[in-house]
Parts: C-alpha cells; sequence; structure tokens
C-alpha cells in the first residue's frame, strides 16, 4: 500500500487585495468552519494548524499601483507565506495553504521551490489562465498575475506546469500560454479526454518523483452550480465527480507535496457549501477513498 500523508500543516491566509475586497479573505475562516481539522484527523492525519497571516485591510493600505494594485503588500506577505511554507517542508511536514485570493500562490510555490532546491511540477485548476503580466493585465488585479510572477521567479518551470479547468482566459494569456507551451487543458479538453484522461496526460507532465506536484486550487475551476461562493463564478465549469476524480488521481500518483485551496468568497456562497465542498477535495487529494 502507497504511503499516505501522516501530518499536514494548514497555513491560512486572509488575502483579499489581489481583485479588490470581495471577501475572499473568510475563505480560511469558512474552511475550518467546514470542519477541516476534525475531518482530517479522522483520516488519521496529524494536522497542525499555525494560524492565518497578518494580512492588511485595503482601507489600511497606501495608494494602490494602477496596472498591479497593492503588488508590493501582496509581494510582502507572500514572501512571509514563502518563509512559512520552506519550513514546514523543510522539517518534513505537507503545506497545506488556505486563501484568500490566488496572488498567494506566489508564496506558497516559492517556499516550496526554495525548500526543495527546485521548482516543483504545479497542477493549475482554474477557470482563469492567472498568467498576466501588468502590462497585459486588462484589470490590474494580482490574482490574474500570480503564474506570470512565478515563473518569473524561476519558482514554476513551464515545461512542468499543467492548467485544468481553463475557459476564461484573456487575449494577452492566450499569446503568453502559447509562447510558452505551457500544457493547458481547458475545459473542452475535459470535455473530449475525459477528467481521468486529463489527469493521468497531466500527471505524466508536471510528476517527477515523490513530493514533486503542487496542486494549485482556485475553487472558480469548479462549476458554479457546485460552487457558488467565489469571487468570479464562470459557467461550464469542473462537475463535483471530476473535481473528485481529479484529487483522487493526484492522491493515488502519490507524488503530491503541497496543496493550496483559494478563492472562497463566503458572501456569495449558500450555506458554506462551497468550504464544505473544499474540504471534501482536501480529503480526496489526501487519500481519501470510499472503501
Ligand atoms: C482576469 C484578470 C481572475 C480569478 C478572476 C481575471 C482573473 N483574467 N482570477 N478571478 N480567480 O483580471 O486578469
Ligand atoms: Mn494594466
Ligand atoms: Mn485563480
Ligand atoms: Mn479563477
Amino acid at each position: 500500500e502507497r504511503k499516505r500523508v501522516a501530518k499536514v500543516d494548514v497555513v491560512g491566509v486572509p488575502m483579499d487585495l489581489g481583485a479588490d475586497r470581495r471577501g475572499v479573505d473568510m475563505g480560511p475562516s469558512a474552511i475550518r468552519y467546514a470542519r477541516l481539522k476534525e475531518s482530517l484527523e479522522r483520516l488519521g492525519i496529524e494536522v497542525t494548524d499555525h494560524g492565518n497571516l497578518r494580512v492588511p485591510v485595503p482601507e489600511s493600505a497606501t495608494e494602490a499601483e494602477a496596472d498591479a494594485k497593492y503588488y508590493p503588500i501582496i509581494k510582502a506577505v507572500c514572501d512571509e507565506l514563502a518563509g512559512i511554507v520552506e519550513g514546514v517542508v523543510r522539517a518534513g511536514g505537507f503545506p497545506l495553504v488556505l486563501g484568500g485570493d490566488h496572488s498567494i500562490a506566489m508564496g506558497t510555490i516559492a517556499g516550496v521551490a526554495r525548500a526543495r532546491g527546485r521548482a516543483p511540477g504545479v497542477i493549475w485548476v482554474d477557470a482563469h489562465g492567472d498568467i498576466n503580466t501588468p502590462l497585459t493585465s486588462p484589470s490590474g488585479n494580482v490574482h490574474g498575475m500570480p503564474v506570470h510572477f512565478a515563473l518569473q521567479e524561476h519558482a514554476v518551470d513551464p515545461a512542468r506546469m499543467a492548467f485544468i479547468g481553463l475557459r476564461d482566459v484573456d487575449e494577452g494569456e492566450k499569446k503568453i500560454i502559447r509562447e510558452l507551451g505551457v500544457k493547458a487543458f481547458t475545459m473542452a479538453d475535459v470535455d473530449r479526454l475525459g477528467m481521468s484522461g486529463v489527469v493521468a496526460e497531466a500527471l505524466a507532465i508536471v510528476a517527477d518523483g515523490e513530493h514533486s506536484v503542487h496542486v494549485s486550487f482556485d475553487m472558480d475551476g469548479v462549476d458554479p452550480q457546485e460552487a457558488p461562493g467565489v469571487g468570479t463564478p464562470v459557467r461550464g465549469g469542473i462537475t463535483y465527480r471530476e473535481a473528485h476524480l481529479l484529487m483522487e488521481g493526484v492522491a493515488a500518483s502519490g507524488t503530491l507535496g503541497s496543496l493550496e485551496i483559494t478563492e472562497i468568497n463566503p458572501i456569495l456562497d449558500r450555506e458554506n457549501q462551497t468550504a464544505i465542498l473544499a474540504v471534501e477535495l482536501i480529503l480526496s487529494a489526501l487519500g481519501k477513498t470510499t472503501l
């Protein structure tokens, strides 16, 4: 039997500066409220919760930069997150980072890359490409740019990265994805190949030994019917079963080294169902099976 993750280190990042305030800063609370710790412990996993990082609120922040709003503050929080994640990985732990908007991935991935001495393979589950530069971004929102910044810092290797679930990609992003040759499984690819085929192909690209894979999971990758509590819902997403199949496939590969869940907006949610789904998906990724 494959070795299961035995210990998980939870870090909350109540970040909402990456897309102006909408409510995703409450994501870590919603996920904990959905009984994350108890559920992991029931799987036999030891949980250390490091609490939340301190993230400034926009009202206390100085003037936003038009092309990458709040970037200096976001970067400072991500640097702190990277230090914590690096320490967790060096201590043999498994970082489980709770967002917050998706800009936090810059910190998580930098920390993993530093601790392991190389870029992790990355599976980026999202409706969006998140690969805008400050110059291509139509919004100036940094949560649409974390892949760009992670690539720029060599924390991500474009040849060992795969997107899954894309269905809302900006023109500038399409060009960047094409030029870098990053593998992208759009929803049309999920339709054609089926999620099991997509996960197998994605793992073949990104996985490279034990703990080599980071999954960065934006809950807006899932269809809004199942995950209504997100900042930017986009129709035609990953179904409930496909989302579990994805995480089960990752778990079965035995290569998952770190995981983050982002973009849950409890204000737009219904009875916390998006956070409850997030906890279910975390459990699937960490090896929960029916029998
Ligand atoms: C758009 C931008 C985005 C999430 C929206 C949207 C990016 N591509 N990401 N919601 N999670 O503004 O860059
Ligand atoms: Mn701009
Ligand atoms: Mn995203
Ligand atoms: Mn998204």
